[in-house]
């Protein structure tokens, strides 16, 4: 029998299963066959493999399923084979600070010291274009520098799709909610207006150290483990707090899971805690406890304290299905572990009685050059399969693909600081992360051009390298590695 005589939507679903290359191969068969991949084919290939991109999302809603699915290949080639375009988003910035990053699907925002600067995605761009990243203005939060009103934590909340409202703890425990005016010119550097911002002081004088978002929920942490929950739907909620007991460092928080949670990494016995959401209320003891050692490990690990620094989730369409059940942490020890809140391998070496007996990780990466504490982790790129991490020295990023755990590669920032990556964000085609000195981004895109990202006007005492070959970014050093 012919194959054209099949039913289509036989041959439709035949077509899901086609690689994007397949695809392309199919439509150049002949007629039949283009017409039908082009009416279906890159439209199934697309709900398949979902790619979730902050910065892409607009353009994505206005090109096509064809030139979505050729876009998304380009980039997974670039991942694949660790090329990138490596830029700074700014200037040297003078002294060092511990940037935070956040973004949503309009901007990315960068606060460092008592700034924050925001940069936003163009909004018009030709199909397969990646749009590019514009500076937009920075605003200061104090009219005198203080170390004690330094940014030390940042998340973008939903906002009606205005996409201009952040909040930000400080280093004096005050907790805020400020909304970006409208983009002046010429406010470069002003002062929060005073009706732009709400302030909140639930943590006494204890800094804040971690914030998280997710749909109209907000968990803030302080350094000694004081938690505070929002429901900012209704703002006379009552805000609820627990208290973990332990120096406290990172915090995730989960509203896709059928059983919302959130994740606290701390410096602790118990340095990643998984606690459940139950009709809007957090609860005080953990649902889940994740432990440091390896599935496979024969004799029951000696309990050893250490310490979370960075807690990230999978994106839809990661290897595992984007599932909310899988937890991606950095630790001190320099590992990334992976964690499947669904695993049944459990460790009963439990200090403490009465809790729940810890999950063992389903996965866990090094650099084994150096077992740098991780600062920060990421997940996303290409395939939606890598992870980042962001290293304590010498601004590495950390790369691994999933799918290949065992080797993995790494890269310096460009600037080559002698600085920990403070924050990441990947997105599908871009890594942004930041260290003491600079934002920077790598860029997997295939069309990365002069005016994609903020011009440097002077290269000059920025310690950056020569340009690389596309002319568009610098050299950096990046380097394979291979688990022993
Ligand atoms: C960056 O620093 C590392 C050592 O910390 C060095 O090996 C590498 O050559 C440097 N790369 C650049 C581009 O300066
Ligand atoms: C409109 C939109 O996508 N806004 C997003 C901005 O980013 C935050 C989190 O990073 C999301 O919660 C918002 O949905």
């Amino acid at each position: 029998m012919h194959i054209q005589l099949l039913p289509s939507d036989v041959l439709i679903i035949v077509m899901q299963h086609l690689s994007s290359e397949d695809l392309a191969a199919l439509a150049r068969a002949c007629r039949f066959f283009h017409a039908l991949v082009y009416e279906f084919g890159w439209k199934g290939h697309l709900r398949l493999n979902d790619r979730q991109s902050y910065s892409l999302h607009k353009s994505f809603l206005s090109w096509n399923s064809h030139v979505q699915v050729r876009y998304h290949a380009l980039t997974d080639q670039h991942w694949s084979k660790a090329e990138f375009v490596a830029r700074p988003l700014s200037h040297k910035w003078t002294g060092t600070l511990q940037p935070l990053l956040a973004i949503n699907s309009s901007r990315l925002f960068v606060a460092a010291g008592n700034t924050i600067y925001s940069y936003v995605f163009s909004e018009y761009t030709k199909p397969g274009y990646a749009p590019g990243v514009q500076f937009e203005s920075s605003y200061s939060t104090t009219s005198h520098l203080q170390a004690s009103q330094d940014i030390t934590s940042l998340t973008s909340v939903e906002d009606g799709g205005k996409d201009r409202t952040l909040f930000v703890g400080y280093a004096d425990g005050t907790l805020e909610c400020v909304r970006l005016p409208g983009c002046e010119a010429g406010s470069e550097g002003s002062v929060f207006d005073r009706a732009h911002r709400e302030r909140w002081h639930f943590f006494g004088s204890d800094l804040v150290e971690s914030l998280a978002s997710a749909g109209r929920h907000l968990v803030s942490l302080s350094s000694s483990g004081t938690a505070v929950f929002l429901d900012l739907s209704s703002p006379s909620s009552t805000p609820q707090y627990i208290s973990l007991e332990a120096r406290s460092w990172c915090t995730h928080l989960s509203t896709r899971a059928s059983t919302p949670y959130v994740a606290f990494g701390t410096s602790s016995m118990t340095p990643l805690a998984v606690h459940p959401i139950d009709t809007s209320t957090l609860h005080l003891h953990p649902s889940a406890i994740l432990t440091s050692s390896e599935p496979q490990s024969a004799n029951e690990p000696t309990w050893r304290p250490s310490a979370v620094y960075g807690i990230a989730g999978a994106p839809p369409g990661s290897p595992w299905g984007g599932s909310d059940q899988i937890l991606i942490s950095g630790w001190y020890d320099g590992l990334v572990r992976v964690h499947d809140l669904r695993s049944s391998s459990r460790t009963h070496a439990y200090p403490h009685a009465g809790g729940p007996a810890p999950l063992r990780p389903v996965l866990s990466m090094y650099d084994p050059w150096t077992f740098e504490p991780i600062y920060a982790v990421a997940c996303g790129g290409g395939s939606t399969s890598h992870i980042a991490a962001g290293t304590a020295r010498h601004s590495v990023v950390a790369l691994w693909d999933v799918r290949a755990p065992d080797s993995g590669w790494s890269v310096h920032a460009p600037g080559n600081d002698s600085s920990p990556v403070y924050s990441l964000v990947v997105d599908s085609s871009r890594v942004f992360g930041a260290t003491q000195s600079r934002p920077f981004v790598l860029d997997f895109g295939p069309d990365v051009g002069v005016d994609t990202y903020p011009p440097l006007l002077r290269t000059q005492g920025e310690g950056l390298k020569r340009r690389d070959k596309s002319g568009h970014g610098f050299y950096v050093t990046k380097y394979n590695h291979r688990r022993p």
